[in-house]
């Protein structure tokens, strides 16, 4: 059974005449015994005080550019506010795939008076998006060495998540916005400087946000524009409701496996800078009827997958799954 301690609350998004009815996020401290409920239950919770990534408080572009080393990063060029994710890989599955964004490589001290050099905020946008590795200097391993792996492996343990696949580090620009999309990794999303404000949607929404298909470049990605949406394309988004909550520094927000979020760089702070812990789902052990919203979204994709691949033609996936349950399953 889910743990709830939501407070009710309806939110206006953007000022749009949308609206999507949205409660907070629970927050609580790492000692009260909710986080440990709530992170067990797969539900998202903002934890404060674990002191995750404590270390790294001090963190700032100028302390980056002198520390983090000689490696290459990757930087996501927009000439909007949205860096929306999609696969280098599945580019060919899709004719004429124009990429919304560019990827970049440069070294830190090179990114860093790029987005410097970015005043005007209507104009192109840039965000780093690297993985930390062992390019990076010795303050940063320090650092890193002293994050609170402690409280990290508690939660890896006690709720039997894989194993740590990377830390994502992040840097971008007020205003940034990833559109909403889904992982397949549970997530200790950390914020270091300035804040983030978190949308987020079960996985039950699966059918209101509309997933692009799986061999498409932007899998994972909703087709829809939470601030735009078109409601004669994606009627059910009337249906659509969430969570929202701010990260702000010292703040860690577990996001579960499958659940979707559209992240949001807030005003407060020239620099935003966060770092995320991404763990590979647990094995199953036993599986219990009816199968959540989550075991639900992992069926359908590897049912996408075989249809896709046996069927070899993407246009021939729809009237064949409509053929196999129209009349038969209806
Ligand atoms: O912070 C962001 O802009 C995106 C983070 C995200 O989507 C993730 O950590 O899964």
């Amino acid at each position: 059974m889910a743990a709830s301690y939501e407070n009710e609350s309806e939110n206006r998004f953007n000022g749009n005449s949308f609206s999507i009815p949205f409660q907070e996020i629970p927050r609580f401290p790492k000692s009260d015994k909710r986080v440990n409920e709530l992170i067990s239950c797969k539900e998202p919770v903002i934890v404060t005080g674990s002191d995750l990534v404590g270390s790294a408080s001090h963190w700032s572009l100028d302390y980056l550019a002198e520390n983090i080393g000689d490696g290459t990063f990757n930087v996501y060029k927009s000439a909007s506010r949205k860096f929306k994710y999609y696969s280098d890989k599945k580019m060919q599955a899709v004719h004429e795939f124009a990429p919304p964004t560019q990827l970049l490589e440069m070294r830190f001290q090179e990114f860093m008076k790029l987005i410097r050099s970015k005043t005007n905020t209507n104009s192109e946008r840039i965000y780093l998006q690297q993985a930390l590795n062992n390019s990076v200097g010795p303050n940063i391993v320090h650092e890193f060495v002293n994050f609170n792996w402690a409280w990290a492996s508690e939660q890896q343990q006690g709720n039997s998540w894989g194993q740590l696949t990377s830390n994502l580090l992040l840097v971008g620009m007020p205003g940034n916005v990833t559109p909403v999309h889904y992982d397949e990794q549970e997530n200790l999303f950390a914020q270091i400087r300035g804040s983030k404000r978190f949308l987020l949607f079960h996985p039950d929404q699966f059918e209101n946000l509309y997933p692009y298909p799986v061999h498409h470049p932007h899998d994972r990605q909703s087709q829809v524009d939470l601030e735009n949406p078109d409601y004669e394309q994606f009627p059910n988004v009337r249906n659509l409701h969430g969570y929202e909550g701010v990260v702000g520094p010292g703040d860690v927000l577990y996001i579960p496996m499958y659940w979707w979020h559209q992240v949001e760089s807030c005003p407060d702070s020239e620099e935003n800078i966060s770092v995320n812990f991404w763990y590979m789902a647990g094995s199953v052990e036993k599986i219990e009827h009816p199968l959540s919203a989550q075991q639900k979204v992992a069926m359908s994709r590897n049912i996408e997958k075989m249809c896709l691949e046996a069927l070899g033609d993407p246009s021939e996936v729809a009237p064949f799954m409509k053929m196999l349950v129209l009349g038969r399953y209806t």
